[in-house]
Protein backbone atom coordinates (compact mmCIF):
# COMPACT_ATOMS: atom_id res chain seq x y z
CA UNK A 1 0.00 0.00 0.00
CA UNK A 2 1.42 3.59 -1.06
CA UNK A 3 1.51 6.15 2.06
CA UNK A 4 0.69 9.96 1.69
CA UNK A 5 4.31 10.09 1.11
CA UNK A 6 4.43 8.32 -1.73
CA UNK A 7 6.76 4.97 -0.35
CA UNK A 8 5.53 1.87 -0.69
CA UNK A 9 4.60 -0.05 2.98
CA UNK A 10 4.35 -3.65 3.03
CA UNK A 11 3.54 -6.38 5.20
CA UNK A 12 5.22 -9.53 6.62
CA UNK A 13 4.96 -12.28 8.80
CA UNK A 14 6.51 -15.21 10.08
CA UNK A 15 10.31 -15.39 11.95
CA UNK A 16 11.67 -13.80 14.76
CA UNK A 17 9.15 -10.37 14.72
CA UNK A 18 11.66 -8.84 17.31
CA UNK A 19 15.22 -9.66 15.21
CA UNK A 20 16.01 -6.35 13.43
CA UNK A 21 18.38 -8.35 11.32
CA UNK A 22 15.30 -10.17 9.52
CA UNK A 23 12.25 -8.81 7.50
CA UNK A 24 9.99 -10.74 9.07
CA UNK A 25 7.00 -9.66 11.33
CA UNK A 26 8.03 -6.13 9.89
CA UNK A 27 6.20 -3.21 8.68
CA UNK A 28 8.99 -2.51 5.60
CA UNK A 29 8.97 0.87 3.39
CA UNK A 30 10.17 1.26 0.46
CA UNK A 31 10.66 3.66 -2.61
CA UNK A 32 8.15 3.01 -5.35
CA UNK A 33 11.64 1.53 -7.14
CA UNK A 34 11.86 -1.34 -4.27
CA UNK A 35 15.08 0.93 -2.85
CA UNK A 36 15.26 1.98 0.47
CA UNK A 37 14.09 5.74 1.26
CA UNK A 38 16.92 7.48 3.31
CA UNK A 39 14.81 8.80 5.73
CA UNK A 40 13.72 5.30 7.50
CA UNK A 41 13.82 5.36 10.48
CA UNK A 42 16.94 2.60 11.20
CA UNK A 43 19.13 3.56 7.93
CA UNK A 44 22.63 3.41 8.97
CA UNK A 45 22.45 1.93 12.41
CA UNK A 46 24.10 -1.72 13.02
CA UNK A 47 22.22 -4.71 13.45
CA UNK A 48 18.88 -3.07 11.62
CA UNK A 49 17.78 -3.91 8.27
CA UNK A 50 17.78 -0.57 6.58
CA UNK A 51 14.03 -1.64 4.92
CA UNK A 52 11.87 -1.92 8.48
CA UNK A 53 9.07 1.38 9.07
CA UNK A 54 8.27 -0.33 12.48
CA UNK A 55 8.59 -4.08 14.01
CA UNK A 56 7.11 -6.70 16.57
CA UNK A 57 4.05 -7.80 14.33
CA UNK A 58 3.12 -11.25 14.41
CA UNK A 59 0.38 -11.43 11.20
CA UNK A 60 -0.55 -8.47 9.69
CA UNK A 61 -3.51 -8.27 6.99
CA UNK A 62 -4.49 -4.96 6.89
CA UNK A 63 -2.62 -1.58 6.09
CA UNK A 64 -4.96 1.78 5.35
CA UNK A 65 -3.89 5.53 5.55
CA UNK A 66 -5.76 7.75 8.11
CA UNK A 67 -7.49 9.80 6.33
CA UNK A 68 -6.92 13.41 8.50
CA UNK A 69 -3.62 12.28 10.19
CA UNK A 70 -2.27 10.54 6.74
CA UNK A 71 -0.17 7.91 9.81
CA UNK A 72 -0.53 4.29 8.64
CA UNK A 73 -2.93 2.32 10.45
CA UNK A 74 -2.15 -1.58 10.90
CA UNK A 75 -4.26 -4.33 11.88
CA UNK A 76 -2.73 -7.73 12.73
CA UNK A 77 -4.26 -11.42 14.33
CA UNK A 78 -3.07 -12.77 17.68
CA UNK A 79 -2.64 -16.52 18.42
CA UNK A 80 -5.77 -17.60 20.41
CA UNK A 81 -7.24 -14.09 20.92
CA UNK A 82 -4.87 -10.65 21.31
CA UNK A 83 -6.07 -9.68 17.53
CA UNK A 84 -4.60 -5.90 17.38
CA UNK A 85 -5.37 -2.28 15.16
CA UNK A 86 -2.13 -0.56 15.71
CA UNK A 87 -1.32 3.07 14.74
CA UNK A 88 2.53 2.84 13.30
CA UNK A 89 5.03 5.29 14.00
CA UNK A 90 8.24 5.51 12.45
CA UNK A 91 10.57 2.65 14.05
CA UNK A 92 7.92 1.13 16.71
CA UNK A 93 7.79 -1.66 18.28
CA UNK A 94 4.37 -3.30 18.55
CA UNK A 95 5.65 -6.29 20.83
CA UNK A 96 5.37 -9.43 19.46
CA UNK A 97 6.21 -11.91 20.77
CA UNK A 98 7.04 -10.21 23.85
CA UNK A 99 3.55 -9.07 24.49
CA UNK A 100 -0.16 -9.73 23.59
CA UNK A 101 -3.11 -9.97 24.77
CA UNK A 102 -3.63 -13.44 23.38
CA UNK A 103 -3.50 -16.93 24.77
CA UNK A 104 -1.84 -19.88 23.54
CA UNK A 105 -4.01 -22.46 21.99
CA UNK A 106 -3.55 -25.00 24.73
CA UNK A 107 -5.19 -22.20 26.98
CA UNK A 108 -2.15 -20.45 28.44
CA UNK A 109 -1.90 -16.53 28.18
CA UNK A 110 0.85 -15.93 25.45
CA UNK A 111 3.24 -13.63 27.38
CA UNK A 112 3.62 -12.76 31.38
CA UNK A 113 2.72 -9.36 30.59
CA UNK A 114 0.14 -7.08 28.55
CA UNK A 115 1.94 -3.87 28.78
CA UNK A 116 6.49 -2.90 28.62
CA UNK A 117 7.98 -0.41 28.92
CA UNK A 118 9.45 0.75 25.10
CA UNK A 119 6.44 -1.09 23.28
CA UNK A 120 3.20 0.32 22.02
CA UNK A 121 -0.38 -0.79 23.25
CA UNK A 122 -2.44 -1.36 20.07
CA UNK A 123 -5.28 1.28 20.00
CA UNK A 124 -8.43 -1.79 19.76
CA UNK A 125 -7.70 -5.56 21.04
CA UNK A 126 -10.11 -8.42 20.79
CA UNK A 127 -10.07 -11.23 22.77
CA UNK A 128 -11.38 -13.70 22.75
CA UNK A 129 -10.19 -13.36 18.83
CA UNK A 130 -12.27 -12.26 15.65
CA UNK A 131 -9.79 -13.26 12.89
CA UNK A 132 -9.12 -9.43 12.05
CA UNK A 133 -8.64 -9.05 8.44
CA UNK A 134 -9.20 -6.12 6.13
CA UNK A 135 -9.25 -2.43 7.17
CA UNK A 136 -10.60 0.41 5.76
CA UNK A 137 -11.42 4.23 6.67
CA UNK A 138 -15.06 5.16 5.81
CA UNK A 139 -13.91 8.97 4.19
CA UNK A 140 -17.42 8.91 1.65
CA UNK A 141 -20.93 11.07 2.10
CA UNK A 142 -23.50 7.88 1.08
CA UNK A 143 -23.72 6.33 4.61
CA UNK A 144 -23.11 10.18 6.43
CA UNK A 145 -22.69 8.52 10.07
CA UNK A 146 -19.98 6.41 9.13
CA UNK A 147 -18.38 8.77 8.01
CA UNK A 148 -14.71 8.79 9.44
CA UNK A 149 -15.33 5.23 10.97
CA UNK A 150 -12.82 2.33 10.85
CA UNK A 151 -14.33 -0.78 9.53
CA UNK A 152 -12.51 -4.79 9.55
CA UNK A 153 -13.21 -7.88 8.44
CA UNK A 154 -13.58 -10.41 10.66
CA UNK A 155 -13.14 -13.98 9.61
CA UNK A 156 -14.32 -15.72 13.18
CA UNK A 157 -15.54 -14.97 16.42
CA UNK A 158 -13.87 -16.75 19.72
CA UNK A 159 -12.32 -19.69 17.47
CA UNK A 160 -15.60 -20.64 16.20
CA UNK A 161 -15.85 -22.21 12.92
CA UNK A 162 -18.42 -20.86 10.75
CA UNK A 163 -18.60 -17.55 12.25
CA UNK A 164 -17.64 -14.11 10.83
CA UNK A 165 -18.72 -10.40 10.53
CA UNK A 166 -17.42 -6.83 9.69
CA UNK A 167 -17.05 -4.40 12.51
CA UNK A 168 -17.45 -0.54 12.87
CA UNK A 169 -15.09 1.25 15.50
CA UNK A 170 -15.61 4.59 16.37
CA UNK A 171 -12.59 6.54 17.60
CA UNK A 172 -12.62 10.43 18.99
CA UNK A 173 -9.89 13.04 18.29
CA UNK A 174 -7.39 11.30 20.16
CA UNK A 175 -7.43 8.08 18.04
CA UNK A 176 -8.91 6.89 21.52
CA UNK A 177 -11.69 3.91 20.80
CA UNK A 178 -15.64 5.37 21.65
CA UNK A 179 -17.41 2.41 20.30
CA UNK A 180 -17.69 -0.31 18.24
CA UNK A 181 -19.87 -2.65 16.36
CA UNK A 182 -20.79 -5.83 15.15
CA UNK A 183 -22.35 -6.03 11.46
CA UNK A 184 -23.51 -8.87 9.28
CA UNK A 185 -23.10 -11.87 12.04
CA UNK A 186 -26.27 -13.51 11.15
CA UNK A 187 -24.84 -14.11 7.95
CA UNK A 188 -22.14 -16.61 9.13
CA UNK A 189 -19.35 -16.00 6.71
CA UNK A 190 -15.81 -15.27 6.72
CA UNK A 191 -15.38 -11.39 5.81
CA UNK A 192 -12.16 -11.23 4.23
CA UNK A 193 -11.90 -7.75 3.57
CA UNK A 194 -13.36 -4.33 3.15
CA UNK A 195 -13.05 -1.36 1.22
CA UNK A 196 -14.64 2.08 0.24
CA UNK A 197 -15.14 2.03 -3.72
CA UNK A 198 -14.92 5.37 -5.93
CA UNK A 199 -18.66 5.52 -5.12
CA UNK A 200 -18.98 5.86 -1.57
CA UNK A 201 -20.25 2.76 -0.75
CA UNK A 202 -18.68 -0.21 0.92
CA UNK A 203 -17.69 -3.56 -0.23
CA UNK A 204 -17.09 -6.65 1.45
CA UNK A 205 -15.05 -9.55 0.02
CA UNK A 206 -16.39 -13.00 1.50
CA UNK A 207 -13.89 -15.80 1.53
CA UNK A 208 -16.15 -19.05 1.62
CA UNK A 209 -17.05 -21.49 -0.75
CA UNK A 210 -19.70 -19.37 -1.93
CA UNK A 211 -17.55 -16.37 -1.91
CA UNK A 212 -19.17 -13.17 -2.56
CA UNK A 213 -18.49 -8.72 -3.00
CA UNK A 214 -20.67 -7.64 -1.03
CA UNK A 215 -22.01 -3.48 -1.77
CA UNK A 216 -23.26 -1.99 1.61
CA UNK A 217 -25.96 1.03 0.36
CA UNK A 218 -27.55 2.64 2.54
CA UNK A 219 -31.38 1.44 3.19
CA UNK A 220 -33.33 3.97 1.85
CA1 LIG B 1 1.21 -5.84 19.71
Amino acid sequence: MFGRDGKLYMSTAGGDAQDPSTLAGKILRLNDDGTVPKDNPFVGREGYRPEIYTLGHRSPLGLAVHPTTGQIWECEDGPNGGDEVNILVPGGNYGWPLVSLGRTYQGPWHSQKFQRDGFIDPVVYWTPAIAVSGLAFYTGDKLPKWKGDVFVGGLRYGEVIGTGQIQRILFNEKMEELRREALLTDWRHRMRDIREGPDGLLYVLVDDDDGAVLRIEPAS
